[in-house]
């Protein structure tokens, strides 16, 4: 096969610093990412929700937003096909497809519920991760699992322990690990008398929904932080010290979400210290502009920076990504495709480092050659490389997917109302 003279320049300047782009690509064909679901409607689920509370806001009224099961999943399908590599399915409990006329609440959802789901995924070779949904929900209007009211912490606890199953379900059928993520939109506007109490309650409720048991091989829980919420500033239940010592003393995953953290915190920075102590990490890759805003992922510095010590911690089979945008302002498809390629670019630039150099210099104590070096490898050719991968995979490698996207608004997009 002939390769492509542009790419075999780049993969000769790349073997200058000892890097292999074959191995690279190889790498990266192996990375799955959890696509979320949510982007394609504004996280409305489909209950009839118009937003989902709980301190998350979708902003924009951007027209063609997917309405029902069949056209999310075909938005999820278009984008998909632009999108390279095999990836998995991020879903939440809102997102059950019930018969016509059919009625359940939260806390009665069943596998069945997710038929629907499991043969897409099957059908596509996706595997699918899950979340309870605790929010947008009548019972979600103060605290959930940290409620002081009991019948409000045991509905909720119920929630969880049947998306456990339904876990389980998904992990059973599709032949891959489920990672179910809670996260509870619990905190309060104003300063609390109280703080320590609501996390007690917390904690309670979390062992009663672990303690309901569930098979560790094929389900990996985790537990999302917060800093905080919209209407939420100044109190957040699920902290970061309260989600990190949990999941330590429970063994279960601790989740990263790089928007709930304050600004000048990098997401990346804490990934080395999470794995040092718990197996697996798992991650939100989000973009954060002034507060938790869920803007699509860039090619940014600190994306870039999060694939690097994935990368170089040797953890990519145990950091779990997924993103979670959800931006309404812009077409929502191209907001999957951008934000997942992203991500992956993020992942080449990775393992098209040399690491152990790096860290060599960094060790004998030569910063000035490290810096040097570190500057150099941002202008190196990786997009061709990038090029390279997505021709391989079958998909367009440059901007032209934009194209099919403004045919598919035209076509079918602008005719959701
Ligand atoms: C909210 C969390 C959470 C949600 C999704 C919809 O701040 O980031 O992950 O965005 O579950
Ligand atoms: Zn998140």
């Amino acid at each position: 096969m002939a390769v492509n003279s542009a790419y075999a320049a780049s993969r000769e300047r790349y073997a200058q610093i000892g890097v292999d782009t074959e191995g690279a690509i190889k790498r990266l064909f192996g990375v799955p990412v959890s696509l979320h679901c949510w982007q394609g409607d504004d996280v409305r689920g489909f209950e009839g929700a118009l937003s989902p509370g709980g301190g998350i806001q979708a902003t924009g009224n951007y027209p063609g937003v997917a309405r029902n099961p069949d056209e999310l999943m075909a938005d999820i399908d278009f984008a998909l096909a632009r999108i390279p590599g095999r990836h998995r399915l991020n879903l939440h409990a809102s997102y059950a497809i019930l018969e016509d006329g059919e009625k359940v609440d939260r806390d009665r959802l069943e596998p069945r519920h997710f038929r629907r789901w499991v043969e897409f995924a099957r059908q596509r070779g996706l595997g699918i991760d899950f979340n309870p949904t605790c929010f947008a929900h009548p019972m979600a209007r103060g605290l959930t699992l940290s409620s002081p009211d009991k019948e409000v912490r045991e509905f909720w606890i119920r929630h969880c322990v049947a998306c456990l199953r339904i876990s389980e379900y998904f992990a059973r059928e599709l032949g891959t690990p489920c990672l179910m993520n809670i996260w509870i939109p619990d905190g309060l506007k104003d300063i609390p008398a109280d703080r320590l109490s609501p996390r007690a309650r917390l904690a309670e409720s979390l062992d009663a929904i672990l303690t309901a048991g569930y098979d560790r091989s094929l389900v990996y829980v985790s537990l999302e932080s917060k800093v905080f919420g919209i209407g939420l500033e100044s109190y957040t239940v699920g902290s970061a010290e309260f989600c990190t010592n949990y999941a330590l003393t429970r063994g279960i995953v601790p989740l990263m979400d790089n928007g709930h953290y304050h600004p000048t915190e990098q997401v990346a920075d804490k990934i080395p210290s999470m794995l040092l102590f718990s197996d697996k990490v798992a991650l939100h890759v989000t973009r954060a502009v002034r507060w938790d805003s869920d803007h699509v992922v860039r090619f940014d510095d600190e994306v870039r920076e999060i694939a690097y010590e994935i990368v170089r911690c040797g953890a990519l089979g145990r950091v779990l990504v997924g993103l979670d945008f959800f931006d309404a302002s812009i077409n929502r498809v191209a907001a999957w495709i951008l934000g997942m390629r992203n991500f992956q670019k993020a992942l080449l630039c990775a393992l098209l480092t040399p690491h152990e150099k790096l860290a060599e210099l960094q060790h004998s104590g030569n910063f000035t050659e490290l810096l040097v070096l570190q500057e150099e490898l941002k202008t190196l050719p990786y997009g061709e490389v990038w090029a390279e991968f997505c021709r391989r995979a079958k998909v367009e490698p440059g901007e032209n997917w934009l194209d099919d996207v403004k045919e598919y608004e035209n076509e079918v997009l602008k005719y959701r109302k």
